[in-house]
């Protein structure tokens, strides 16, 4: 069934926020899988995210093993058209809007199209900029593109409104796994006040603080990842925070 994006706009609507936990299938196996998915059994987030700019293992059989053993949608995050994978409840069609790398912005999908129609699985268009994060990110080295400044937020309204107008249904504005610092809330509150679009943000967050803040900015949904890989327990602080949130 195709619900997800319109599950995304009615929470929207209703100024509720949502939350995705990412998984990189390199990074999460063995003992740290194991955690993880006990996690998110008992504290289920809105979105698993899977993929990553550089992976090494299929998607597919994570996909499949947190399908089984989680309640949560699983949403495939791909970096490149070998992540695709049919199992996932839907794709985020990434066009590296930031960037002016041809591949990045349409060459990946033409490799991926045909496949993808195919499938029947729900395909979400998505502008994804890449903000400087405070460090280099694996992001902007495997897409050979230059973030954002930081500081840039008119650049980054402009970009994200010409996604919205070139019809992408969600932007992602994305500091880059792992980053010294997230997206200031200066510059999602300039994105989103420019948007009509849903509005997604990752990338450095590590602590609930954070969290909240990229929330009350005006982020609509809020990406996380790095942080549980190191501890996967916090997992049921960051689904409360977010509850707590949306109960106010
Ligand atoms: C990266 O936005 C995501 O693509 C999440 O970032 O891993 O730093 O939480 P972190």
């Amino acid at each position: 069934m195709k619900n997800i994006y319109n599950h995304i706009l009615e929470n929207k609507k209703e100024n509720r926020k949502l939350l995705a936990v990412l998984l990189d299938p390199d990074q999460c196996r063995g003992s740290l899988l194991a955690s993880t998915i006990a996690a998110l059994k008992s504290n289920v987030p809105d979105f698993i995210f899977v993929g990553g700019s550089h992976i090494l293992s299929s998607t597919d059989s994570l996909i499949e093993l947190l399908k089984e053993e989680t309640k949560a949608r699983v949403v495939l995050f791909p970096g490149n058209a070998s992540q695709f994978s049919t199992h996932a409840d839907a794709l985020l069609y990434l066009s590296l809007f930031s960037g002016r790398n041809a591949e990045f912005l349409i060459g990946q999908h033409i490799t991926s199209a045909i496949a993808i129609k195919k499938s029947e699985i729900e395909v979400i268009p998505t502008g994804y900029l890449l903000i400087d994060g405070g460090k280099p990110s694996s992001v902007e080295y495997i897409s050979n593109s230059r973030p954002i400044p930081h500081d840039k937020n008119e650049i980054a309204l402009s970009t994200s409104v010409a996604a919205e107008l070139l019809g992408m249904k969600l932007i992602y504005l994305e500091a880059g796994s792992g980053a010294n610092h997230p997206v200031s809330s200066e510059m999602i509150e300039t994105v989103n006040s420019g948007l009509s679009i849903p509005l997604i943000v990752g990338g450095g967050i590590k602590t609930v603080e954070q969290l909240k803040t990229a929330y009350n900015a005006g982020a609509d949904m809020v990406v996380v990842g790095n942080v549980f890989e190191s501890n996967p327990s916090l997992i049921a602080d960051f689904v409360q925070c977010k509850n707590e949130l949306n109960q106010e």
